[in-house]
């Protein structure tokens, strides 16, 4: 089956779906996107990803073609163009076509695409043993540069981080912000568990305000454990009880070593496997 992919209202076979080479997306990943997780048939936490791709349009100056309901829409429609009943979307907003200059005075109306395909997912032994990562030099978008808020086309900044992850043999890697405290890892956001307790950073460490850390910090809640969010350092991480990350393509995903240090016993933890079974009930719902 063909895929269809949406772009400015239009359904097109991936052969005819582009996009000029004057694209400001493309000339300077100027632009925003979304991925998001459709679970039997349904896109998961529709609104909250769609409210996220505002505000990263809104912080670059970037006026969406549609409103929030058209843009609902066009993404459940494009789900279900593919027929996909387990998969992943990406939405993505550029610039659209301008010159070979800066100045987005130039460019012509905002592009926006819709791409829904099935997901490439974690090994399943990563489930169950946990991931081994570290922390990389490459510090997370400093708050007055580009902020860690907006999901721009721009990640070369986690690019880097991911590289130099993979290079010291870790599938993610964790990143501090600029003043030394933990950030986030390159495509997902961090938590861990002490005494019981959860705790994740805050915004403004200079994260992504994950849509699964938001489920997770409710569900937490609902499950009666203490959940706040705090400052971190690497040290917290090093003495915790669990550690696990969250994001739209990992889920729940727990972290058992932080540069060659175990965390806790070394295994997945009970709060760690308790968060992860209610957020497979949740997004089964
Ligand atoms: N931090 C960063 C920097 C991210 O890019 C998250 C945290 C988790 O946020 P959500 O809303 O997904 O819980 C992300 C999201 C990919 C991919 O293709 C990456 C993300 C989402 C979907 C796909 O690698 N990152």
């Amino acid at each position: 089956m063909p895929k269809k992919i949406y772009i400015n209202g239009q359904f097109l076979a991936e052969a005819d779906a582009k996009i000029s080479v004057f694209d400001h997306g493309l000339l300077y990943g100027d632009g925003v996107f979304e991925g998001l997780r459709i679970y039997g048939g349904k896109v998961f936490r529709l609104e909250e990803h769609v409210d996220r791709l505002f505000e990263s349009a809104k912080a670059i100056w970037l006026e969406l073609p549609l409103s929030r309901e058209e843009i609902c829409e066009a993404i459940n429609q494009t789900v279900a163009a593919n027929e996909l009943h387990d998969g992943y979307v990406r939405a993505i907003v550029t610039r659209g076509v301008g010159t070979l200059g800066l100045d987005p005075r130039r460019c012509s109306d905002p592009q926006l695409i819709l791409i829904a395909d099935k997901i490439a997912l974690y090994p399943d032994e990563y489930y169950q043993n946990g991931l081994e990562i570290i922390t990389v030099s490459v510090i997370r978008n400093h708050p007055a540069a580009l902020s860690a808020r907006i999901k721009s086309l721009n990640y070369l900044n986690n690019i880097l981080a991911k590289i130099e992850g993979i290079q010291g043999g870790c599938i993610e890697a964790l990143m501090l912000n600029h003043k030394g405290e933990v950030a986030e890892c390159t495509g997902d956001n961090l938590f861990l568990v002490k005494e019981g307790k959860v705790t994740t950073p805050p915004l403004d460490a200079g994260i992504l305000a994950g849509v699964t850390r938001a489920a997770v910090l409710e569900l937490a809640e609902k499950l009666g454990l203490s959940a706040t969010e705090q400052v971190l350092t690497k040290h917290d991480i090093y003495v915790a009880d669990e550690c696990f990350l969250t994001g739209t393509a990992a889920e729940v995903i727990p972290v058992v070593q932080l540069d060659s240090r175990m965390i806790g016993d070394g295994k997945p933890g009970p709060v760690t496997r308790q968060l992860t079974e209610a957020f497979h009930q949740m997004v089964r719902e």
